[in-house]
């Protein structure tokens, strides 16, 4: 997770790799034809001001230049054609290939995940403690709270070694799962489905949060994906199963953000 980083992070896939060398190979190139662009500019309007005696020339249309300015533009968009085609070829097509389905459905203002081949789901929730702490405001230092807003009281599971297959859609306002580490910024529209896919080495606990204003409590549905090993992924679904056959037909327990106490707050 960038800590005040002006730069995208570079992540821990391949795929996200290439796209922070793509974003770094534009953000150069248009650097240099903004210095280039400017530069002249301000040469010409100050080397070429009224007040030195500079007459405008009276020249008009020159077929050498027009064919110059428009090839080296289109020179320069193919150059980055190539690696962006390849970049967006591989996350498209890499779902096709995944052992596993997990549905990501955004709610207001919280996130279910379905695994679809086990046939059970949950709901993911920022974590209560932090819930609790943001409603309180100015009431209590957050610095002393480890991952702030970015906690959740359930979090994703993930085997590492396995591609898994994501399919995002919403329950009500089109919001967006985003983990910057891994990649994956993905709209979650009513209605729609999208995918992507994911395919981690290491384990690890990545963290993002929904990257669209969907309404008063957007900035409090963050995203927690915990990757474990196989073994370890396979006693966390027995696990599950076995809370979720306890539970039987009842709906499920939602443990999330009730914000009312934020509203009473506010009605002083
Ligand atoms: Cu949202």
């Amino acid at each position: 997770m960038a800590e005040n980083g002006l730069n995208l992070a570079r992540g821990v896939i391949a795929v996200n790799s290439d796209i922070y060398d793509l974003h770094l190979l534009a953000f150069v190139l248009v650097s240099c034809i903004g210095l280039i662009v400017f530069g002249l500019m301000i040469w010409s309007i100050v080397y070429h001001r009224k007040s030195r005696g500079v007459s405008a020339s009276q020249f008009h249309h020159s077929g050498k230049w027009e064919a110059v300015w428009t090839i080296i533009p289109i020179i320069i968009l193919l150059s980055f054609v190539a690696p962006a085609t390849r970049d967006l070829i591989v996350k498209e097509v890499g779902h096709q290939e995944a052992e596993m389905t997990i549905s990501v459905t955004g709610y207001q203002w919280r996130w279910h995940y379905q695994y679809e081949d086990e046939g059970f789901g949950f709901f993911s929730s920022l974590a209560p403690e932090h819930n609790e702490a943001r409603q309180r405001g100015a009431d209590i230092d957050v610095s002393t709270i480890e991952n702030y807003l970015l906690e959740v009281d359930n979090p994703l599971v993930v085997p590492v070694k396995t591609r898994i297959r994501f399919l995002y859609t919403s329950n009500d306002v089109i919001h967006a799962w985003w983990v910057p580490d891994l990649g994956l910024k993905h709209d979650a529209v009513p209605g729609f489905v999208n995918s992507s896919w994911l395919e981690l080495v290491e384990p690890g606990i990545y963290r993002g949060q929904c990257a669209e204003l969907c309404g008063r409590d957007h900035a409090f549905m963050p995203v927690v994906l915990k990757a474990v090993s196989k073994q370890e992924y396979h006693q966390w679904l027995e696990n599950m199963k076995q809370v979720k056959a306890e539970q039987g037909s009842k709906p499920e327990k939602y443990t999330g953000i009730e914000s009312n106490v934020v509203e009473e707050n506010n009605h002083e």
